[in-house]
């Protein structure tokens, strides 16, 4: 097998978890490349439930775990994620999990901010996580962040807190918000570092050596190509880049090293937070959908948006985010639907468009065009071969992939590794 990145193909919550965790059983390193605990992914091994939303999944798996610098990394819910699986029996050591020495911290400022400029805005918030993602991006690219190997230069780290503080407190003042200490910030840091640093490494290199003696590496992708900050549905999106394209750049490989390309789609739609959404369904059968797919997010239990399987989107998703081969997953929760709907385009203003504009105003106004297709009455829970499915819904199946461009390689039945069938 060659390396993979598996990435989100809608707006998140695709069932990355499970199909990363599939994976990571042939991988020998797994890593990270964008986001950071606004992730969230459910693994189940065995009888233990394992909730990760910063750790890159192999670690639960024996496999070696890598934090890649395009991550926003909060060193305090790091140590309580790595206390927690810790507690359920795992060992987190630098022995199975590497951080890139470069990789931007997220600091108690960041959430705060977050959360103040979400009400701030008011009915147009973006219905973020909270956890100080967007404003941990802004430092970086603004050239002021903190990383990960600051912690091990304390005059280095006390004059970039100047800097940081100068910038985030006079806004903070502004705003009628409480400012930050700069030496209860500098003390926890240091406080951390004798904690952090041990798991700190020029990523880049171990991914190097890795390449030339034939490891295998997994590229863990976190939200979704619909929530990339160039590519999605902006500015209701994401701060990362969460296309393919950015595994190589958030983990310090070349791009031929990024290998297969695996996008992850629900067999429906589905979406948390604010924001464009043309196939929604505020109506009984979108409350059908939500019940029976349990759709609530894993990081902040907020109940998911749902509605119909957006081809146009997906399609989309699949070209500017790489997509070679596609995962369908929650086919099951479409069981026994009379009729189904799939969006093949977008009516905006009396024209038909075959993309999602990139205008918020033209996205907010599209409306679906959809194609209609006869249900199944059986089940699809749990099937393991394509035979086992009504022939509605291998239809659909075959339905998607033309219309998305992409072959759909597995469909996953239920939330059971076991449960999933190749079909190339
Ligand atoms: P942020 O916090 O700045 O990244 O939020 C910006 C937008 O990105 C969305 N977003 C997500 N959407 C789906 N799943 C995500 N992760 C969690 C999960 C979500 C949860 O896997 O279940 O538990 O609520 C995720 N992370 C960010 C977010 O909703 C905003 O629309
Ligand atoms: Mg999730």
């Amino acid at each position: 097998m060659a390396n993979v990145a598996v990435i989100g193909a809608q707006w998140g919550d695709e069932g990355k978890g499970k199909v990363v965790d599939w994976l990571a059983s042939r991988a020998d390193i797994v890593v990270r490349f964008q986001g950071g605990h606004n992730a969230g992914h459910t693994l189940v091994v065995g009888n233990q439930v394992y909730k990760l939303s910063l750790l890159p999944s192999g670690v639960v798996r024996g496999k070696l775990g890598v934090i890649g610098n395009g991550v926003v990394l909060d060193p305090e819910h790091l140590l309580s994620e790595i206390a927690k699986v810790t507690a359920q029996g795992l060992k987190v050591t630098p022995e199975n999990l590497r951080i890139a020495e470069n990789v931007p911290l997220i600091l108690p400022l960041h959430p705060a901010i977050d959360k103040a400029r979400e009400v701030a805005r008011g009915a147009s918030a973006i219905g973020t996580t909270g956890r100080g993602i967007g404003p941990a991006y802004e430092d970086k690219v603004a050239r002021r962040a903190i990383r990960l190997s600051d912690l091990a230069e304390p005059e280095v780290l006390s004059h970039k807190l100047d800097e940081l503080l100068l910038h985030h407190n006079t806004l903070l003042k502004g705003l009628g918000a409480p400012v930050f200490e700069k030496q209860v910030l500098l003390d926890r840091l240091l406080e951390l570092a004798p904690l952090l640093l041990p798991f700190s490494e020029p990523v880049w290199q171990l991914l190097d050596e890795a390449h030339h003696t034939g490891k295998r590496v997994l590229f863990e992708g976190a939200q979704a190509v619909m929530l990339d900050v160039d590519h999605g549905t902006y500015p209701y999106v994401t701060s990362s880049n969460t296309v393919a394209g950015n595994a190589a750049a958030g983990s310090g490989v070349g791009p031929k090293q990024i290998g297969y390309v695996l996008g992850i789609a629900k067999a429906y739609t589905t979406r948390v937070g604010s924001g464009p959404f043309p196939t929604e369904l505020k109506d009984d059968t979108g409350r059908l959908l939500g019940e029976r797919g349990h759709e609530f997010g894993t990081v902040t239990g907020r109940p998911r948006r749902c509605g119909w399987f957006d081809a146009c989107m997906v399609r989309q998703a699949v070209k500017v985010g790489g997509v070679e081969g596609l995962v369908l997953t929650k086919l099951d929760v479409l069981d026994g639907m009379k009729e189904l709907r799939i969006c093949t385009g977008y009516e905006v203003d009396g024209q038909v468009l075959n993309r999602l504009p990139a205008s918020i105003a033209a996205q907010e106004k599209a409306k679906p065009v959809y194609e209609v297709l006869t249900g199944w009455s059986g089940s699809t829970r749990g099937a393991r071969s394509y035979a086992e499915l009504p022939a509605e819904a291998v239809k659909y199946v075959r339905r998607i992939e033309e219309l998305v461009e992409a072959p759909v390689v597995l469909l996953s039945t239920s939330p059971d590794r076991d449960d999933t069938i190749m079909l190339r």
